[in-house]
């Protein structure tokens, strides 16, 4: 099996070109699915120690349905097949055109959410056109114990959101362990009251370090670890929000810090259905070209699950 590492403003992609569990045809939304309930065991070989690493995403390939796409992809953590994800998006982009396989340009990629757009500027920056992204449900309030109460927005991007603008704890690295704690009881929280809301990934926005900044963000993914880039599904879900509010026109361009400071350009225009559809400019690096070798006697063939 052949991998390819990257990384996007610090955060992992590993795309896996071959040696994936068959998938059977039809929608990527269905093959996700088979994944998700069938071949779990098969994401956490590829992504948790010691063959992996903590907050990596997977982006594996498969052939897309639409015959204008250059590949199809189904993305994955440790915890969960994600319908779209936009750092690993860029880091495929790059990854694509490392392998010669995706010249300077734009070129589409099926994803389970849909068709989304990349435009490779050079070898490394890459700009992304998401799905169709929506606020679901504004003032969303929940009840935290020891917290009180939380509010916030349900957001869509690709992955399903709740982003917290107002926080008492500050989006700095020093408070990555308190946010985390805070991200996960208001997620559990959120899903167990709110009849069918299916939130996987918990925002909270804060303010930029650089003056010339929009805002800082920091992104609880469904593996409970904070997406080291200013996650692309997020941002398109905060763009949503933005776009609800008035508090930004289409086409203009703000830039997103991410909690470790790594950078996304970001601007929006109409959507055909009433929401938005977001425009996410990032830059990826190669890390690592690998076989993996799966020995028989390994005593944690699945990676260590603590
Ligand atoms: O960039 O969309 C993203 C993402 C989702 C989870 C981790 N990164």
């Amino acid at each position: 099996m052949r991998v390819i590492d990257s990384h996007t403003g610090g955060e992992p992609t590993r795309v896996i070109l071959n040696g994936g569990p068959d998938l059977g045809s039809g929608p990527l939304s269905e093959r996700a699915r088979r994944l998700s309930q069938d071949h779990m065991e098969f994401c956490h070989t590829l992504l948790r120690e010691p063959r992996g690493q903590v907050a990596m995403v997977g982006a594996l390939l498969v052939e897309p349905v639409d015959p204008r796409c250059l590949t199809g992809v189904i993305f994955f953590d440790v915890a969960a097949v994600l319908d779209m994800c936009g750092h690993g998006t860029i880091g495929l982009a790059v990854t694509l055109a490392h392998l010669g396989m995706a010249t300077p340009g734009s070129h589409l990629i099926e994803t389970p959410a849909g068709v989304i757009k990349v435009h490779l500027q050079d070898n490394s920056t890459v700009s992304v056109t998401n799905i169709e992204s929506r606020v679901i449900q504004s003032d969303v309030t929940v009840e935290i114990a020891d917290q009180g109460p939380v509010t916030g927005t349900i957001a869509y991007g690709g992955n399903w959101f709740y982003i917290v603008e107002t926080y008492p704890v500050p989006v700095l690295p020093e408070n990555i362990a308190a946010l985390t704690q805070a991200g996960v009881a208001i997620r559990t929280q959120l899903n167990a009251t709110l009849h069918g809301a299916k939130v996987d990934h918990v925002i909270f926005q804060g303010h930029p370090i650089s003056a010339d900044n929009f805002s800082r963000n920091f992104v609880l993914c469904p593996d409970d670890t904070y997406d080291r880039s200013p996650c692309g599904t997020g941002s398109s879900a905060f763009l949503a929000c933005l776009a609800d509010q008035g508090r930004l026109p289409p086409d203009q361009q703000i830039t997103q810090e991410s909690i470790i400071g790594s950078e996304y350009q970001l601007s929006y225009q109409h959507g055909p259905t009433g929401g938005i559809i977001p425009t996410i400019t990032g830059s990826a690096y190669v890390l690592a070209d690998t076989t993996m070798i799966f020995s028989a006697n390994d005593p944690f063939p699945n990676g260590i699950a603590v």
